[in-house]
């Protein structure tokens, strides 16, 4: 099997990021994959150039090569800033409300998507395999087989797929889909997206999807199906069974002087929910008198595209609501909700996890959700807290042990903080234990070995002859 061209919208070796916050999901993992593999992680440094030269920067890192580009303004303002995280990120987490159509926009798109597939193409050679990620990419694919790219080129895709009436709704999204049509393999989170896409695909393109979910397209055949993305569970519970961990663990324990501990952690993003969360969590205390002063809320929030106005909104409601809580529930020596928009290194972030009671994962959609299985890891099996999952995380259709709740509605929230709280030791030890297994067995190399398997595999994917 040949290397592994990784293209992604940002580049983040962990030594570059490591504590500095902000580092997502996608970033972790594909660490991870390309540690196993070897080759090349492609994709823009997060610097500005006056003007794009196609000049690649070639480092290697921890046994990770990089290759990055600069960017112009115009291009981020476009095409990072505009269409990925003003259209296509609300778009494809249900806010049709807060998706901006711009034709600027979506001229930018193409062109860094262009410029993308200019500077990667010298770098592929005859056996590489090409994995292409995300919703910044979608075209990429098709852009690199205009240029003659014969080889396997996937795309996996980490955020939900909206449903066909919502997409309909974008501007020229018939050819956006098209494009995609171009990779020999498309991966989802969860057979929901899936399904929603291949419904798409179906209804607005006409086509037929073949018993195996795959779909031949003007001579080719893509494979569409559902790779749910894990964790590095060895990693995770080995830091959480560190010293630097044990330490954080301890420290927020004493801080909060016998209460109980309800954790979150997401990035600072409308999607995750956080609104909905300190909300429920104050009802909850609101409706249990007894519980007043005897339970914090730890929220770790890491701003993230900050240029983007609707989120610079989200962080003003949530320092608002904060405020707002904090008021009515705060004594002379208790505070109950902490917010903090910070990153921590991974292993404190293990101990304040492993400290808490209860994980509270509320997004209002997500296309998996990694903090969630990072809680189970990091629990004590012989005294493991309570995960409160979302329902439209893709991580309930795994982690069905968990308590799922349905995060809009405040009630429902408030009751089930109460009930994890309550829960009897030998049935939180019985949900772990399974919820555990899961998340060990679906790690972040089991879906890189299943991803990568599927794009390497000729039989499934070779070319079929013209309908
Ligand atoms: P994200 O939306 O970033 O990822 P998530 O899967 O929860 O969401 O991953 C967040 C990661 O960032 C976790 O590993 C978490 O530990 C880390 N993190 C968050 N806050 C932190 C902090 N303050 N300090 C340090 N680390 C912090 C996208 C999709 C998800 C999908 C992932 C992976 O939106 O649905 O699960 O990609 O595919």
């Amino acid at each position: 099997m040949g290397r592994l061209i990784v293209i992604s919208n940002r580049v983040s070796v962990p030594s570059a990021a490591g504590a500095a916050g902000a580092q997502g999901g996608l970033a972790v993992a594909l660490n991870s994959a390309l540690r196993e593999h070897g080759g090349i992680w492609f994709g823009w440094s997060g610097q500005e150039t006056a003007e794009f030269t196609g000049h690649l920067d070639m480092q290697r890192n921890e046994d990770i090569t990089t290759a990055t580009i600069d960017l112009e303004p115009q291009d981020i303002d476009e095409y990072y800033n505009g269409y990925a995280n003003r259209t296509l990120w609300p778009l494809f987490h249900y806010r049709i409300d807060l998706t901006e159509y711009d034709r600027n926009f979506s001229e930018g798109y193409e062109r860094v998507n262009e410029r993308f597939a200019h500077s990667v193409f010298p770098l592929i050679e005859a056996d590489d395999l090409v994995w292409v990620h995300d919703y910044h990419l979608l075209p990429l694919g098709s852009i690199l087989r205009g240029k003659g790219v014969k080889n396997r080129i996937g795309l996996f895709l980490h955020t939900p797929w909206p449903p066909t009436r919502l997409l309909a709704s974008l501007p020229f999204h018939e050819r956006l889909v098209a494009s995609m049509l171009e990779y020999d393999v498309i991966g989802f989170q969860t057979t929901e997206w899936l399904e929603s896409f291949l419904h798409y695909v179906q209804k607005e393109m006409g086509l037929a999807v073949n018993l195996d979910n795959s779909i031949d397209y003007k001579g080719r055949r893509v494979i569409a199906r559902a790779f749910p993305i894990g964790i590095d569970f060895a990693e995770f519970t080995q830091a959480a069974a560190g010293e630097e961990a044990q330490e954080a663990c301890q420290r927020l324990k004493a801080s909060v002087r016998g209460r109980k501990i309800l954790i979150g952690v997401d990035r600072l993003d409308y999607s995750k929910g956080l609104g909905e969360r300190f909300e429920s969590f104050s009802r909850f205390l609101a409706d249990h008198p007894d519980m007043a002063g005897r339970a914090v809320l730890l929220q770790i929030a890491p701003p993230s595209r900050g240029d983007v106005a609707s989120y610079q909104q989200i962080r003003e409601d949530l320092e608002r609501k904060t405020g707002h809580i904090n008021g009515a529930h705060a004594d002379f020596d208790f505070v109950p909700i902490r917010y903090v928009n910070r990153g921590y290194p991974r292993s404190q972030l293990a101990g304040f996890y492993r400290a808490a009671e209860v994980g509270l994962v509320t997004p209002l959609r997500d296309g998996m959700n990694l903090v969630a299985k990072e809680y189970i890891a990091a629990q004590d099996p012989e005294n493991p807290g309570v995960l409160i999952l979302s329902q439209f995380a893709g991580a309930a259709i795994q982690l069905k042990e968990a308590l799922l709740v349905n995060p809009h509605s405040v009630e429902h929230v408030a009751e089930t903080i109460k009930r994890a709280l309550d829960m009897p030791l030998d049935e939180r030890k019985r949900r772990h234990q399974r919820l555990l297994a899961s998340v060990r067995d679906e790690d972040v190399f089991h879906w890189l070995h299943q991803f990568v398997g599927a794009l390497a595999n000729d039989e499934r994917g070779h070319d079929v002859a013209p309908a």
